[in-house]
């Protein structure tokens, strides 16, 4: 699905607004300047990075909340307009490279490759599962609904019209989950969701984990894969710097493993980088977690220990 010569296009996405903690929308920022156009170049790719989007486009000066639905306005807008930036990467046979910014973005980044990749799965790794509806949500954050809206799960709201229910049920496996919502469980159960919590983690290694997962979505090994990866899926030991971090997280080399195993399949087509928070620890921490997500983006586009 890449074509040669292989691209990466870098989507800087400097944008806070799907949940309340300022600084995550620096993550993008820190992650370029700490070298990663560089250091995807040195593993053969070409890359595309034309600065960081700026949204211009978007003029939200009274945004009101919508039910308990925070900016939701703003959230809709930009991730309508990344859609469109991603989509028209993956288009074109570029591997989109989407740098969070808060994982409302993901309604923008899986829309854009479902509608170019309509059999495309999605494998989502996260502490939370971000699947709210407008039902089930109690913070009203839209980082904590992106999973909802595209399946297309809960009551709508005019404002995410342009949302289409692209993602299917099957197509859709979580990784790393330990802090859902007790509305969410049901929503999983309900749709019958695969979901590796860090239970099964525990209890079958990463390696047989990916293995199952990648099973469950894409049985056959030849549908596309949209790899969403949140930072606090890692350990805040690991990824201190990130919104809502959650003990009893991914490892280090865990972590790293799953963007190993998927970039193996030849078969990712677009990869998300969420939920960096520049913000939220001191410069030692910051560095880290920075330093981490660089090397989970590397991992993913097939750096290698050996
Ligand atoms: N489930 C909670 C909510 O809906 C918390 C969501 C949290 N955050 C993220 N997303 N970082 O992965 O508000
Ligand atoms: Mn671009
Ligand atoms: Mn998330
Ligand atoms: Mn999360």
């Amino acid at each position: 699905f890449i074509t040669e010569p292989k691209t990466a296009a870098i989507v800087g996405c400097p944008f806070s607004g799907g949940q309340p903690k300022a600084g995550v929308d620096r993550g993008p920022i820190h992650l370029v300047e700490a070298g990663l156009v560089q250091q995807l170049e040195e593993l053969g790719w070409k890359v595309k990075f034309d600065g960081h989007h700026q949204f211009e486009e978007i003029n939200t000066t009274d945004d009101p909340p919508i039910g308990i639905l925070k900016n939701p306005r703003l959230v809709s807008r930009v991730t309508e307009s990344v859609a469109k930036v991603v989509g028209d990467h993956v288009k074109k046979g570029e591997l989109p490279v989407t740098l969070g910014g808060d994982h409302s973005l993901a309604m923008g980044t899986i829309s854009g490759t479902l509608n170019s990749h309509p059999d495309a799965c999605v494998v989502w790794v996260d502490a939370h599962a971000d699947i709210n509806t407008i039902e089930t949500t109690e913070s009203g954050n839209i980082h904590g609904m992106p999973v909802s809206f595209l399946l297309g799960i809960g009551s709508k709201v005019s404002e995410y019209s342009w949302v289409k229910p692209l993602l299917k049920p099957e197509r859709l496996v979580y990784i790393g989950l330990r802090d859902v919502d007790a509305g969410e469980k049901r929503i999983l159960r309900e749709n019958g969701i695969k979901a590796f919590s860090m239970h099964e983690v525990d209890r079958y290694g990463i390696g047989k984990v990916v293995e199952m997962a990648l099973d469950h979505v894409n049985p056959d090994r030849n549908r596309p894969i949209h790899l969403s990866f949140d930072v606090d899926a890692l350990d805040p030991t690991v990824a201190p710097s990130t919104g809502t971090p959650v003990r009893g997280g991914l490892t280090f080399r865990e972590g790293h493993y799953i963007c190993e195993a998927v970039y193996e399949t030849g078969l990712l087509v677009a990869l998300d980088l969420m939920e960096v928070n520049p913000s939220l620890a001191d410069a030692a921490a910051v560095e880290q977690t920075v330093a981490v997500g660089c090397s989970l983006v590397r991992s993913a586009l097939g750096e290698t220990l050996l």
